[in-house]
């Protein structure tokens, strides 16, 4: 079974769907910033292929629990969207299976929310087989407690009279249906998450930086940038779905740069959940870029959503160094406010290559802030271990004779333990001030 959503929104490049979108303003949200959600609920209803033809805001505390907005907003929306002949409204929160039941029935139009949305763009984008398969995930997980409503839905639209869906039997057969599709697809990401833990652990003796940020801000025009690569970077949300891993040649060593999917605010958690594998080059970074777009007039709210979903993939322990791109469409005042607040951030264009030499040399230092100096003597027989030594460490000095090496520089605790296994003995670890530190004082 190939899933298709019911409700997404149809591609054509010469008929754009005409949308109303649909938003509140609560005690937590104000009209400003409500205003600026729908703007960003426009540019992905555009991304999805759908055009903006008017949008309603509602005042409430809290969002209806049967029809998400009050029955006389939506009374008012159900003629607007017919005046303007609509094909579908999309609402920027996530809708219960009642509430998009409710209001279709009353706009008689398709219904879309905000998660809904942010699926159907993944979907459309989803080119590998392992992005194909979380995303067909993600949405099956979205659909199965909303099933009532999607079978009223399809009943409907194949020609069913009424909105009365096919009835119980139906939907518990659909329901099993749909679970057994799942339990197929949780199988398939097992085998693809053990291809990719092998890449991962072959690529493991080098040190990984990995890019996050919230879509859009720039992130794969930085890793096109700084490791003079192709990889697609467009003025679209979502532009990348699967994460690409490049060698970035830093000051004094190689390290690995990787670019995956953007965050965005209320990113759906079952796609956070499904695209977790993807995102282990995050978890397992030695460093995190959180590349901010500086031009951007959600500039903090983005900040606190890409941190909210760190922390839901279990990252947000990993050591990060704030990037604020776009310097070159940023406002001086825009500029002058990200500075005050985050004066450890490196500011940059990457589309213009402006601050990237600083990039480059505070990322190689904020790597080896940590490191301890060492010495080491190994046989001669050992050279391959210098050789890795070469990328993990900052060598400061090597001496030969006939039988031995001697090797000396800085390099992390991690690294450090791994050899004091192999060499214990042999091995003289140093803190800042130069004193000899006990093998087991050395943390990570
Ligand atoms: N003015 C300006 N535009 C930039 C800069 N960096 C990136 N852009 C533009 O911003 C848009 C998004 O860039 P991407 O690199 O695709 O952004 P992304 O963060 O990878 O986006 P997703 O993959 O969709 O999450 C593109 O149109 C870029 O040309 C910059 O420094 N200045
Ligand atoms: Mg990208």
């Amino acid at each position: 079974m190939s899933f298709s959503h019911p409700d997404s929104i149809q591609r054509s490049p010469s008929k754009k769907e005409k949308a109303l979108l649909v938003g509140l303003v609560t005690q937590e949200l104000t009209t400003h910033e409500a205003t600026e959600h729908l703007n960003e609920l426009a540019r992905l209803a555009d991304t999805a292929g759908a055009i903006e033809v008017g949008r309603h805001l509602q005042h409430r505390d809290h969002p209806e629990p049967s029809s998400y907005i009050g029955k006389g907003k939506l009374q008012e929306i159900a003629e607007d969207s017919a005046a303007k002949k609509c094909d579908l409204i999309i609402f920027d929160d996530e809708l219960t299976g009642t509430q998009l039941r409710t209001i279709e029935k009353m706009t008689k139009r398709k219904v879309l929310d905000r998660t809904g949305l942010i699926l159907d763009i993944f979907a459309s984008r989803a080119r590998t087989n392992a992005a194909k398969t979380q995303v067909e995930l993600a949405q099956l997980r979205y659909i199965l407690p909303r099933l009532t409503r999607f079978w009223t839905h399809l009943s409907r639209q194949s020609g069913g009279i009424g909105t009365k869906g096919p009835g119980e039997t139906q939907i518990e057969t659909d329901r099993r249906i749909i679970g057994q599709r799942i339990a197929t697809l949780k199988e398939t990401l097992k085998k693809i998450d053990k291809q990719r833990a092998t890449r991962r652990k072959r690529r493991s003796s080098t040190m990984q930086v990995a890019i996050v940020g919230y879509t859009n801000a720039g992130k794969s025009t930085l890793l096109n940038a700084l490791t003079h690569t192709d990889v697609l970077a467009e003025d679209r949300l979502f532009a990348t779905l699967d994460s690409t891993v490049r060698r970035w040649e830093l000051p004094n060593r190689t390290v690995l740069l990787s670019d995956t999917v953007g965050f965005i605010r209320k990113l759906p958690h079952h796609l956070v959940e499904s695209f977790k594998s993807t995102l282990e080059e995050v978890k397992d970074a030695d460093l995190l870029l959180h590349v901010v777009d500086a031009s951007s007039p959600m500039t903090q709210e983005q900040i606190e959503a890409v941190e909210s979903t760190l922390q839901e993939l279990g990252a947000s322990n990993t050591p990060v160094q704030w990037v604020f791109n776009k310097i070159d469409q940023a406002t001086p005042e825009q500029l002058l406010e990200c500075k005050q607040q985050y004066p450890q951030a490196v500011y940059v264009s990457a589309a213009r290559h402006m601050g990237l030499d600083r990039l480059r040399q505070t990322v190689e230092n904020r790597l080896e802030e940590d490191f301890l100096e060492f010495d080491l003597t190994l046989p001669i027989t050992d050279f391959s271990v210098v050789s890795s030594l070469r990328t993990l460490a900052v060598i400061e000095n090597e001496c030969y004779d006939e039988t031995s090496i001697q090797i000396s520089g800085r390099t992390s605790a991690d690294i450090l333990k791994g050899l004091f296994k192999k060499y214990n003995g042999q091995l003289n670890v140093f803190d800042s001030e130069g004193r000899l530190q006990p093998m087991d004082e050395v943390h990570s």
